[in-house]
């Protein structure tokens, strides 16, 4: 494996930053995960956009345009000659001092470009459908540290992880200091109620998921009535279907929240037309590399 590191490829083994990068010291620096399927990137525009936004809002300056660095991230792709892959985009503010001042590394933003494969869950889990809980760490408040900073500081999905799994299951549904439903820890939710599709809203504590937009841009061509409202535990339970959706997860159907069993149990019609949809959609659009 070959990684990007500003502007150089390194094996595996000696692919290495400073352990004087405010990315480690400080989690100061933003990510994007990305896809590629048969060789088509997944809406490179809007994940390169999106660490953009990410990089204004931390007045972290990246040191590429965003063409230089998508064509960065295209060649990591063919000098790993991957076809399905994960790209995982990470900007640090660079190698400082023991301060968190940022004016401290005088130096440019670490570029880094990793290319893999993953497949998150196991392929029998998209038949099944997962079984979550809710958990008690609350989603990170816009007014603290905005849900829409795909940050460094993933402690707060981290924590919530480790609440799901030191209970026996994987991913964890997260509620806004309101109580409402936020997300998942790296995926958002949607559920279905005669044949309608509700999510949170993006202003609530949820990352604006570029699958989440997938999804209503799907539901949007086909005539699938979107809401964008909040969403109570209460309306989980008794929800027909449930989903998750994310570039790690794809779409996942969930059959169980908190112990309640999501309509019949098993993977709803709706979902499973959506997770067609979304599959023909990566197959068709993309940027070629
Ligand atoms: N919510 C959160 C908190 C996320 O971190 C999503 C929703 C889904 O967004 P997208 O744009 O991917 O549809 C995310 C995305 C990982 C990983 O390595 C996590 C994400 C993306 C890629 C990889 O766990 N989170």
């Amino acid at each position: 494996m070959k990684v990007y590191i500003n502007g150089r490829f390194y094996e595996k083994k000696d692919a290495k930053v400073s352990v004087f990068d405010h990315g480690f010291l400080y989690g100061d620096g933003v990510f994007e995960g990305i896809r590629s399927y048969s060789r088509l990137v997944f809406k490179l525009k809007e994940h390169i956009d999106r660490l953009y936004e990410s990089a204004k809002t931390i007045c972290l300056d990246i040191p590429l345009t965003k063409e230089q660095l998508i064509k960065a991230a295209c060649e990591t792709l063919r000098i790993n000659k991957l076809e399905n892959a994960y790209i995982r985009l990470v900007v640090s503010r660079g190698e400082g001092d023991l301060g968190l001042d940022p004016r401290k590394c005088r130096g440019n933003a670490t570029v880094v470009i990793i290319a893999d494969k993953i497949a998150l869950y196991p392929e029998e889990l998209y038949k099944k459908g997962l079984e979550i809980i809710t958990v008690p760490t609350i989603r990170n408040l816009p007014e603290a540290l905005n849900p829409q900073i795909k940050s460094l500081n993933y402690l707060n999905n981290i924590l919530a992880k480790i609440e799901a799994i030191n209970c026996g299951y994987e991913e964890a549904i997260m509620l806004d200091s309101l109580g409402y439903v936020a997300e998942c820890t790296g995926d958002n939710i949607f559920i279905v109620k005669h044949n309608e599709l509700y999510t949170p809203p993006q202003c609530m504590g949820t990352l604006r998921g570029i699958t989440r937009d997938t999804i209503l841009e799907i539901a949007s061509k086909k005539d699938i009535p979107v809401h964008e409202h909040v969403i109570t535990r209460h309306e989980v339970y008794i929800a027909d279907e449930c989903f998750l959706t994310g570039t790690a997860a794809e779409v996942i159907p969930v059959v169980k929240v908190d112990g309640r069993t999501i309509g019949s149990g098993k993977p709803g019609a709706l979902t499973l037309r959506l997770i067609e949809e979304f599959h023909k959609l990566t197959k068709r659009e993309g940027m070629k590399y």
